[in-house]
């Protein structure tokens, strides 16, 4: 082939369309079996805690996008130099394109959640990257231009648009209605409770009360959301238990029913920051499970796995706690449980932090001693995680320019299990003042407050603490959220004039 811009284009053309072959076929497969996807879940996994760390911090809810990203960019590079090394004969490149595919096989061979089914997109892709690319290089270097040149263009275009469509097709195929079993939930699931009056000062600018769905917070490693079979989902209870338990959706849905507001907050929350939302949750009590299982003595915590391999540790002490909701959740504020958090079944509890105690897709709880570590834990976060009392100011804005004199301060506070008891404001380090508190819903879910301020005109500091019903007030030492949780007052700067 003559030109560097035509070798280059067919390496990734080439690629292009055995990701979009692979991608295409893993819509009937498994999603996550995705050459593309396999290969990204494979990455997030094996990226080191800090730079994970990282990305949370710099991307926040858009670091899976980033990373999908990047990985196009050193795809299309890679695909580029497949390419460009075949000058004469298509060899080289195909042999690059082909180990790309092995890679592909590989990473979806070591994927949890992929059956062996799971390797035949990655191969799929191979063999259509090989085949895409030998073509593109005949057609490209047999025939005389002009209309060797119109050949290579059709065969380059013909590629590309299937490429396009097999794509789109394949995630349109992952998104398959879970159409009956959702119907049978959301018959099973209540109407959101009333929001008694006063519950959140959104008129002074918190969040409402409650968290739509929609806005409700998403941490999670999975890089395309997990899609559960409802019909064939199975929760399997083993481990140090008397009787083993295989529950169906229906099992579940037969069981006692409890809803509970809950607000969840994640570890990787900054003092100051936006992971917690609140949330009706309807489910089974996680304890009426563990008591029909039979929990053997010795047993420390539930590790509970997801299906796509992603596990947490709860101590069975919390579970057991009689005044302690936690649930396997299949509803959330009166609807069938949404994919991106969980569907068909998560777990959620009170007063832990998500990674030890929320986990979604939730397939398998094992009771065991702390002995066997989780995912987090493994990755240098603590095995115990209670949620740290934190208090937060959502009005001013950080850097608001606020008409000086009288402003009213709002905000967002929470101490999960026991709950929020008072918030204290101060301006410029001056006295602390007592705010305003919302009314209290339960000790479960967060609270907010409004203080009336008196700003002078310039630059001025407002901070917040939280006192817990246990009492305790927050600590002014600042810690990052590694191990266990940040502590530390939020504190604002805001100019008045
Ligand atoms: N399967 C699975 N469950 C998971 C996680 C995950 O990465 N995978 N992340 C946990 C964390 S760190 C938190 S804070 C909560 C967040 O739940 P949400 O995304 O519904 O807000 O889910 C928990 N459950
Ligand atoms: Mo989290």
């Amino acid at each position: 082939m003559r030109s560097t811009a035509i070798r280059a284009l067919s390496g990734m053309l080439a690629v292009a369309s055995a990701l979009a072959a692979g991608h295409l076929l893993s819509g009937l497969v498994e999603q996550n079996a995705s050459p593309f996807l396999a290969v990204g879940n494979t990455a997030i996994d094996l990226t080191p805690e800090p730079v994970k760390a990282l990305a949370i911090r710099w991307f926040g809810e858009s670091d899976k996008l980033v990373l999908l990203a990047g990985m196009a960019v050193v795809i299309g590079l890679l695909a580029a130099v497949a390419g460009l090394v075949s000058r004469s004969g298509p060899a080289p490149g195909a042999v690059l394109i082909a180990a790309f595919g092995l890679l592909g096989v590989v990473a979806a061979a070591a994927r949890p959640d992929v059956g062996v089914l799971g390797m035949l997109p990655s191969l799929a892709a191979t063999v259509a990257g090989v085949g895409a690319f030998v073509a593109l290089h005949r057609s490209a270097s047999e025939a005389e231009p002009p209309a060797g040149r119109r050949r290579f263009l059709l065969t380059a275009g013909g590629l590309a648009a299937g490429s396009l469509i097999g794509a789109l097709g394949g995630s349109a195929l992952a998104q398959r209605p879970d159409g009956r079993a959702r119907e049978a939930l959301a018959r099973r699931v209540p109407a959101p409770q009333p929001i008694p009056g006063g519950a959140d000062f959104a008129a002074n600018g918190t969040p409402a009360f409650r968290t739509s769905n929609a806005d409700f917070y998403r941490v999670d490693t999975a890089l395309a959301v997990p899609r559960v079979d409802p019909d064939s989902w199975r929760l399997r209870v083993h481990g140090m238990v008397d009787r083993e338990l295989a529950l169906s959706l229906d099992d579940l849905l037969r069981r006692p029913q409890e809803t509970r507001t809950i607000t969840m907050t994640c570890v990787s929350n900054e003092v100051g920051g936006p992971y917690t939302s609140t949330a009706d949750f309807t489910g089974v009590p996680i304890r009426d499970v563990l008591r029909e299982a039979g929990v053997r003595p010795g047993a420390e915590q539930v590790f509970s796995t997801s299906i796509d391999g992603y596990t947490a540790g709860t101590p069975v002490d919390v579970l057991a706690d009689p005044d302690r909701p936690a649930l396997l959740a299949y509803g959330m504020n009166g609807e069938p449980l949404p994919a991106e958090h969980g569907f068909p079944v998560r777990m959620v509890t009170s007063g832990l932090y998500g990674y030890v105690s929320a986990t979604k897709w939730l397939v398998d709880l094992e009771l065991t001693t702390f002995d066997r570590e989780t995912y987090w834990e493994q990755r240098g976060w603590a095995q115990r995680a209670p949620i740290k009392a934190q208090s937060r100011i959502d009005r001013p804005k950080p850097f608001e320019k606020v008409p000086a004199g009288r402003f009213t301060a709002a905000g967002t506070a929470w101490a999960q299990p026991h709950g929020i008891a008072r918030v204290e404001v101060r301006v410029d380090g001056g006295p602390w003042r007592d705010a305003q508190l919302s009314t209290e819903v339960s000790g479960h879910t967060w609270r907010m407050w409004r203080a009336e301020l008196e700003l002078p005109p310039g630059g001025r500091t407002v901070e917040c603490r939280a006192t817990d019903r246990a009492g305790t007030t927050q600590t002014p030492q600042r810690v990052p959220t590694v191990p266990d949780g940040a502590t530390g007052w939020h504190s604002i700067f805001c100019t008045a004039r």
